[in-house]
């Protein structure tokens, strides 16, 4: 359970006002948050306080509270910031009925001082408690009301703790966090896909991602790395999963290959999924996610840990399948959404893709030794890990030796002297290396049930919004 020191504003979180409500009966808190509703005229007034944490009534009577201070609040808009000072009690609990299980002891607040803090404007501009459908665009022109929806505010909650279980797991495996500009020169997933700027008097670019600096990395002797950062692709895509600014979880590992970083990803997605199936909390923001789905008649989200290794189906054998399911699709093909949802029939979470075409892989990228059969084509050591129909990461073996990568560079119609910064760093000795760029956005869309990856961020970027 988190532990929250008392701040300037408040001696307890309404979180805690439940979950420890028991040992605080009788004692005088102070606790602040929005005015969700209020009931009751006359001499008294009930107000349902939230504040991201969780939900208390608070209860007001005249008697406690005079006059003036009761009128304030029953007269207060919804959706105001209010400071209550108060004592704990425990609710009364429902009348008991048949065949329905006794709720857990709930806990009050009795009023005998209240703050107003800021008055909210009405009418609001989005319903906070409405269940009806509201289009996601209304939602993300409104964001922060949106935010306070509890199963919104729960989601980046969920998001939070995802990052914080990946870190963990990376740390205990010795990697440490790192970051690289994102202010660039050159171009790092090929060259289109750009957001130009102006740096000064040069020309310069939005990084894509930080391949280039991570191997950088390896070549400097940092031998295990990670950094989670914003990336930005100017793909004109309108997609539920492509945004132009997404969070990139990227890792780079010296002395290691494609299956080795595979194993690293595993481990870290399962135990991710593991340490969030045993934390109250996350287990309680699911719930909330849960009970906002059954007023949509959705299906609950299920959290199933999933089990070590993840299945592996090599890029040969999922063309194989795909055809064998009546799919479209030829060697050399990328593997589309719709193609790989006929995989997903029979692997409807986590699998590994590995041994991609070298063609369809980027220059950094190992290749296989040898030619595949008659086709004169040539195999990578690059790998996707999907999740169903979604591809969640990609990553692979790099080219460490500089003679190949220059090769490579120039059969992707690359200039070796623009990666000049990058090929110096593979002259002077290099381990060999391997990593993987994860999108946080995705995998929150498979840990939340988002159907859009817009859900999954704050404020997103997109072909038509830069704004809010
Ligand atoms: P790639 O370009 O496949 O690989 O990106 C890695 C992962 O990032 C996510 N992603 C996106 N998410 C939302 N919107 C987008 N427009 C978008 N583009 C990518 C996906 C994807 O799997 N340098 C390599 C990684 C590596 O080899 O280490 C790279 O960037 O989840």
């Amino acid at each position: 359970m988190s532990h929250y020191v008392p701040t300037a504003y408040r001696t307890h979180t309404l979180g805690e006002i439940q979950s420890k409500g028991a040992e605080l009966v009788d004692s005088e808190v102070t606790i602040a948050g929005f005015m969700e509703a209020n009931r009751g005229k006359g001499a008294i007034c009930f107000v349902d306080l939230r504040d991201g944490t969780g939900k208390t009534q608070v209860f007001l009577k005249q008697d406690n509270i005079g006059e003036e201070a009761l009128d304030l609040v029953q007269r207060m808009t919804r959706e105001s910031t209010l400071q209550f000072t108060g004592t704990v009690s425990e609710k009364r609990p429902p009348k008991a009925k048949e065949g329905v299980p006794t709720p857990p002891p709930a806990y009050e607040v009795v009023a005998t001082s209240v703050n107003l803090i800021a008055r909210a404007e009405a009418p609001l501009p989005l319903g906070v408690t409405d269940t009806v459908h509201v289009a996601l665009d209304t939602r993300l022109d409104n964001r922060f009301l949106d935010l306070r929806r509890t199963h919104v505010n729960a989601m980046f909650r969920l998001r939070g703790k995802v990052l914080q279980y990946g870190r963990d797991k990376l740390n205990s495996e010795g990697f440490i966090e790192t970051h690289t500009p994102k202010i660039v020169a050159t171009a790092t997933e090929g060259g289109t896909d750009l957001f130009p700027m102006t740096y000064f008097e040069t020309p310069a670019y939005l990084n894509q991602s930080p391949q280039l600096f991570k191997q950088l990395c390896m070549s400097g002797g940092l031998g295990r790395i990670y950094e989670i950062g914003p990336a930005f692709r100017a793909e004109k895509h309108d997609t539920y999963r492509h945004l132009n600014e997404f969070i990139s979880f990227d890792i780079e590992c010296s002395w290691a290959n494609d299956e080795d970083v595979m194993g690293i990803l595993e481990r870290m997605i399962h135990h991710i999924w593991q340490s969030i199936s045993e934390d109250e909390e996350c287990l309680a923001h699911i719930a909330t996610i849960n009970q906002f789905r059954a007023t949509q008649d959705e299906e609950p989200i299920e959290l199933i840990v999933p089990e070590l290794p993840f299945p592996r189906v090599s890029y040969c054998d999922a063309i194989r399948i795909i055809k064998e399911k009546g799919g479209k699709i030829e060697w050399g093909d990328d593997i589309d959404a719709e193609n790989s949802d006929l995989l997903a029939v029979d692997l409807p979470q986590f699998y590994f893709l590995p041994q991609w075409p070298m063609e369809l892989k980027p220059f950094y990228i190992h290749h296989i030794e040898g030619e595949m059969g008659s086709t004169g084509r040539q195999l990578s050591r690059g790998f996707d890990l999907n999740f169903g129909r979604d591809e969640l990461t990609s990553g692979g073996q790099r080219e460490h030796r500089i003679d190949v990568l220059i090769e490579n560079l120039k059969d992707m119609d690359l200039d070796p002297e623009e990666f000049e910064f990058y090929v110096a760093g593979f002259r002077h000795g290099v381990p060999p290396h391997a990593g993987w760029g994860l999108g946080v956005e995705r995998i929150l869309m498979k840990l939340t049930g988002a159907k859009n990856v817009r859900e999954t961020v704050l404020f997103p970027r997109d072909r038509k919004r830069i704004c809010p």
